[in-house]
């Protein structure tokens, strides 16, 4: 006599493996798995040091032209997700080097990108026609199926890091991308020219304001500074952030990438943050100053300028700056604010 349980098993097994032909598969078996009372993610806390990106880039940098790599970057993958060039799930990360002299040729791709500039002074993007000079701690957006070529007529190598919303457009099946037929496209505005139009609390007088991404393509660190230094003599701390501001188009209000959030922190000197979590896995890399952040229980990073490192979705995350500090960060919340999927845990501060 057959136990019954083991022939019941036996039963299901069968009947699995049968309308497995059909593709067809038992929800019962993976509901659990797929939908689950919290945030369950293969993403992992990380950190990378920009000292060891550096020498690995500077070889890279001996070994293939910007030209014949058409970016030359080193990715920064997740160790929970490797093989797939994400730094989140739903996100990418890389550093790109240009050396002097060198051309990253034109190409426009429909995958959002944004550059935080972490070494070097002078190299240039050229985004739709506009020529901008970088300098270290600039956020610089290329905007959906905008032509970009990158330029360095510096003596000095240029490093900065590169985010794009590659796994999520990848998800969405909605990449397209086309080669400019010149290495450099044609300039047909001053350098300078969406800064003053868009970012001069100014909009032209029949501007629309369609949403999408911001007009303006260069948020310059020297004014992101100064105007966090001005804020910090109110002393409102956020128990959580320090002082936390959001880059945002100017011309809605809202975030300055439609699928990437990025976000510019100020933590004085001893300030330690109240243990934060929110559903957006976050990139950050400070530009200024010293400390450290837990991640989860145990996951600890010793940060310093141009570093960069992770915190997962629904992850606790919290600061300690041992020198005034400043730290840009990026994720993918403005995607889970339209999909009214973004959840913060802020304990009880
Ligand atoms: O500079 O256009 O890191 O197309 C990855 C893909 C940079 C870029 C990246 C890209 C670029």
């Amino acid at each position: 006599m057959t136990n019954p349980a083991t022939h019941r098993d036996a039963a299901r097994h069968a009947f699995y493996e049968r309308i497995s032909t059909q593709n067809l598969t038992p929800l019962w078996l993976s509901l659990a798995n797929l939908v689950t009372p919290e945030p369950r993610s293969p993403c992992q806390p990380a950190a990378w040091r920009f000292a060891d990106i550096r020498a690995a880039m500077m070889e890279a940098g001996g070994l293939i032209s910007a030209k014949e790599a058409e970016r030359r970057v080193l990715v920064l993958e997740n160790p929970g997700l490797r093989g797939q060039s994400k730094i989140t799930t739903d996100l990418y990360a890389g550093v790109q080097l240009v050396l002097p002299g060198e051309v990253a040729p034109a190409h426009r791709h429909t995958q959002s990108a944004l550059r935080f500039v972490l070494e070097g002074t002078g190299a240039h993007t050229t985004v739709n026609g506009e020529r901008t000079i970088m300098h270290e701690g600039d956020f610089i957006i290329t905007p959906p199926w905008a032509w970009h070529d990158h330029g360095n007529e510096s003596p000095d190598p240029v490093f900065w890091l590169d985010g794009l919303d590659i796994p999520l457009v990848q998800f969405l099946d909605a990449s397209f991308m086309q080669h400019h037929q010149e290495d450099e496209q044609p300039l047909t505005r001053p350098v300078g020219d969406a800064e003053a139009r868009f970012g001069a609390n100014l909009l032209p007088v029949d501007h629309k304001g369609k949403g999408g991404t911001s007009p303006v393509f260069n948020y310059p660190f020297a004014r992101t500074r100064e105007a966090l230094e001005h804020m910090r003599k109110a002393s409102e701390w956020d128990p959580c952030h320090g002082l936390k501001m959001r880059y945002t188009n100017p011309a809605t209000g809202q975030h300055a990438m439609a699928t990437i959030g990025t976000f510019v922190q100020l933590l004085p000197r001893g300030f330690v943050t109240a243990a934060y979590r929110a559903t957006d896995a976050t990139v950050f890399a400070p530009i200024e100053g010293k400390g450290r952040s837990i991640i989860g229980d145990d996951f600890v990073v010793e940060w310093q300028k141009r570093d960069i490192f992770v915190v997962p979705s629904w992850k606790h995350v919290r600061h300690e700056a041992e020198d005034d500090a400043v730290l840009f960060s990026f994720s993918d919340r403005p995607v889970q604010e339209a999909l009214h999927l973004f959840r913060e845990d802020r304990g009880n501060a």
